[in-house]
């Protein structure tokens, strides 16, 4: 395959930014390659400046549920483009899709758009401290929420996939107010949050682990989680950065039936522009500046394009039998894969939760981040890298989401599937 385009620009790359790329996990450092420059996305392929294609099962890490360059899309935004990008004023889109992020998401009863999952996350928590004015955070061991400082502790995704242990530069004293505990575990869910000692403002959850690889939550934890944190006044936070719009129109709180005080969003509902959102009940929202003292601003916040790619995004997602599609061939993937799994000669197991999918290079079934870290991340670089030979294009790590979107048919999945199969049979060592 060549490569020398990508070579030239990572070299480049280097030299201006940190590692050659804008987000660590993209350079990847864990499956022992170069990353390769992307040229240009169309459906489910993806193109590098070298010209070689691929079948893209990250889908930019999750916003891509329609695939790339989606035709009403690309046209919201070309069309919403002509009339200015950004006015630092409000204007009817961040109006049209607030009532439609609210309709759709069942706990959402006012919302607030921001620029990242990150800064729906770090402002979530923000709001629960304020709300509650207690100051300790409850995430879980393996949960990535972002890269503001109270969630740089065991955290998931990137800070697992390079062995960064927390991070430098966050202080003593943030960290000592994140308390990680193990996820699926409700007995030290229970104990920790009965704890007389700790003053917990909130807990938040990814309701489906993404960032340790796909896990799902066991029987029971959600409905744990809610039932404690009501007891005990505590703010329950669903981080549906990645689950948003992705398990279901209305998320993973709809697709569980467990509905939680406030939610973060992000990813799909920026149609890949940059999008990120926070909101809940409005006794909570209430709080946010200017009605209340809790502050968060942002200059491009709730921007016309971003609005407008999110709006063509739901238009399409709200259409009859979307989901149940997209679930179909996700399903239909999913049992194909675990047969490969079983017959494959080294240990392997997949998650899958609807559209999102992470096979394990495990011999035991991942349940929580201990789990996860038993899997074989150097087997997973390897057949990153023949995977990548084979035309396909996966998530730089073994603690990621891999993706279905719309734009994958069977034909695509069935080409995924035997590159798969012929994969793990060179990963005997
Ligand atoms: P951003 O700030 O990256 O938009 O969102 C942070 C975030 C919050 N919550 C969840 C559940 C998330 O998954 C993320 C970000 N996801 C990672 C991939 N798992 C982003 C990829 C990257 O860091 O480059």
């Amino acid at each position: 395959m060549k490569t020398e385009a990508s070579a030239q620009l990572f070299t480049q790359a280097k030299a201006l930014i940190p590692g050659g790329v804008n987000s660590p996990v993209r350079a990847c450092r864990s499956v022992g390659c170069d990353p390769l420059f992307v040229a240009k996305a169309s459906g489910c392929t993806i193109t590098d400046v070298d010209g070689n294609t691929f079948l893209d099962f990250v889908g930019s890490w999750g916003p891509m549920i329609l695939g790339h360059a989606h035709p009403e899309v690309l046209e919201a935004i070309r069309r919403t483009a002509l009339d200015g990008a950004s006015f630092g004023a409000p204007s009817p889109l961040e109006v049209e899709l607030s009532a439609q992020v609210c309709a759709a998401v069942p706990s959402i009863d006012m919302v607030r758009f921001v620029n990242s999952g990150t800064e729906a996350t770090m402002s979530a928590i923000r709001l629960a401290r304020g709300y509650t004015g207690r100051k300790v955070v409850v995430k879980f061991d393996g949960c990535y929420h972002g890269h503001a400082d109270s969630f740089l502790v065991k955290a998931g995704s990137g800070v697992i996939t390079l062995g960064i242990p927390g991070s430098p530069g966050v202080p003593d004293d943030i960290v000592r107010n994140t308390l990680s505990i193990p996820y699926n575990d409700t007995e030290v869910l229970a104990q920790t949050l009965r704890d007389p000692s700790l003053d917990v403002a909130c807990v938040i959850v990814e309701p489906v682990a993404g960032n340790m690889g796909v896990v799902a939550p066991k029987s029971g934890f959600l409905q744990a989680l809610r039932e404690l944190t009501r007891e005990l006044g505590i703010v329950l936070i669903f981080d549906e950065v990645i689950t948003g719009f992705r398990l279901a129109l209305g998320g993973a709180q709809e697709r569980f039936g467990i509905l939680p005080d406030l939610t973060c969003l992000g990813k799909i509902i920026g149609g890949g522009l940059p999008v990120g959102a926070y909101g809940g009940k409005r006794e909570i929202m209430s709080l946010i500046a200017p009605d209340g003292p809790v502050y968060q601003a942002g200059t491009l916040s709730g921007n016309p394009l971003a609005m407008a790619a999110g709006l063509a995004v739901l238009k399409v997602i709200r259409r009859p039998g979307f989901y149940e599609e997209l679930e179909e061939k996700s399903a239909w993937f999913g049992v194909e894969l675990e047969k490969i799994a079983a017959s494959s000669p080294v240990p392997a197991t997949l998650n899958r939760v609807g559209s999102m999918l992470t096979c394990f290079f495990a011999a035991d079934p991942v349940v929580d981040f201990a789990s996860a870290l038993r899997a074989d991340a150097s087997r997973y670089g390897r057949h990153y890298r023949q995977m990548l030979a084979g035309g396909i294009w996966l998530a730089p790590s073994q603690f990621e989401a891999a993706f279905v979107s719309a734009a994958h048919d069977r034909q695509h999945l069935q080409k995924a599937l035997d590159i798969t199969e012929s994969s793990f049979k060179k990963l005997i060592d």
